[in-house]
């Protein structure tokens, strides 16, 4: 296990609640010290865009029995519930459209090239609530230099398994399945861009998108795609789920943007599970050192 140098916008691992969630830190914390080269870098006065108030760590019981996962329900604990006997072995990936080197893979060899890492990111909902989630992953941009994509990939697009007899959700019309999203090719490249196996240093509960799903955190979390079963190189842009189902309230960028309202409510601010005052939403969901440059000169009220 690698654990990486943070950057400014990251939470620092002295963040981690000391007290109140010491069992949650110290299961994390364990699995980092049983990693073989471990290093955690403090980057002493490294404020960055961070909020002036702490991150800390939300509770793993917080992370895994408030969901949004339409597979599975609509209701925040119908995940938890209702996935309970979600089966991720076997699993297959699939990764082909434009690229060199297409491939279907069982989930093991997909994972085994690749060296997993811990990272702490804020995740930000579209519903104006917040969560700091310890997640284990790579890196999406190492996959897509394995699978080669030709010049014609300007998009990568990401699917969610369709299975109507485990998720009891896909019998209903309540989305369009399967639960598609989509990356311009500079986004997908991103360093800030995992493919996630895991939380608190354990594989993904089911109900946070076992065995393999997206975490893209200066976006809104419902591009964060999860139980992915296909990757995709794409030459036009993809048509995410959320944008079919409704298009004036989604758009296909969706990135955090405080200055850019849902329909519905205002997106200044959010509530960090498990606090009772509102935070300040920021840009970019506090990530604007290391992304703004990729969205220089578009208007990101029009682009939104
Ligand atoms: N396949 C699928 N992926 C999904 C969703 C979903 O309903 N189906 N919900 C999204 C939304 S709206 C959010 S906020 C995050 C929530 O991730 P979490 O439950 O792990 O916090 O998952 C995203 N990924
Ligand atoms: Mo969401």
């Amino acid at each position: 296990m690698l654990i990486r140098i943070r950057k400014p916008s990251d939470v620092a691992s002295s963040e981690i609640t000391p007290e109140s969630h010491y069992l949650d830190r110290r299961t994390f914390l364990g699995a980092i010290a049983a990693g073989a080269a471990g290093v955690v870098a403090e980057g002493a006065g490294a404020a960055g865009s961070r909020a002036d108030q702490e991150d800390k760590l939300t509770p793993f019981e917080d992370i895994t029995t408030y969901n949004n996962f339409y597979e599975f329900g609509t209701g925040k604990d119908d995940p938890s519930k209702n996935a309970k006997n979600f089966r991720t072995r076997p699993w297959t990936v699939a990764v082909d459209g434009h690229c060199a080197k297409p491939g279907k893979y069982q989930l093991e060899d997909f994972i085994k090239p690749y060296t997993l890492e811990d990272r702490v990111y804020r995740l930000r909902c579209v519903e104006a609530w917040s969560m700091v989630i310890p997640w284990r992953g790579f890196p999406l941009k190492n996959l897509i230099a394995r699978a080669e994509p030709t010049s014609r990939a300007k998009y990568v697009e990401f699917t969610t398994l369709v299975d109507p007899s485990q998720m009891p959700y896909q019998r209903t019309n309540i989305l369009d399945w399967p639960y598609i999203e989509g990356l311009r090719m500079d986004e997908a490249m991103h360093d800030l861009t995992l493919l996630v196996t895991g939380l608190y240093g354990k594989d993904l509960p089911n109900q946070n998108g076992a065995p393999l799903r997206l975490v893209v955190p200066w976006k809104y979390g419902f591009k964060s795609i999860k139980s992915i079963v296909r990757i995709r190189f794409v030459e036009e842009q993809p048509v995410p789920t959320w944008v079919v189902q409704n298009p004036r309230e989604y758009g296909f960028h969706s990135n955090v943007n405080p200055e850019v309202d849902h329909p519905r409510w205002t997106q200044k601010q959010e509530r960090r599970i498990g606090e009772f005052r509102k935070r300040p939403t920021l840009m970019f969901n506090g990530y604007a050192d290391e992304v703004a440059g990729l969205y220089a000169g578009m208007d990101l009220k029009k682009y939104y």
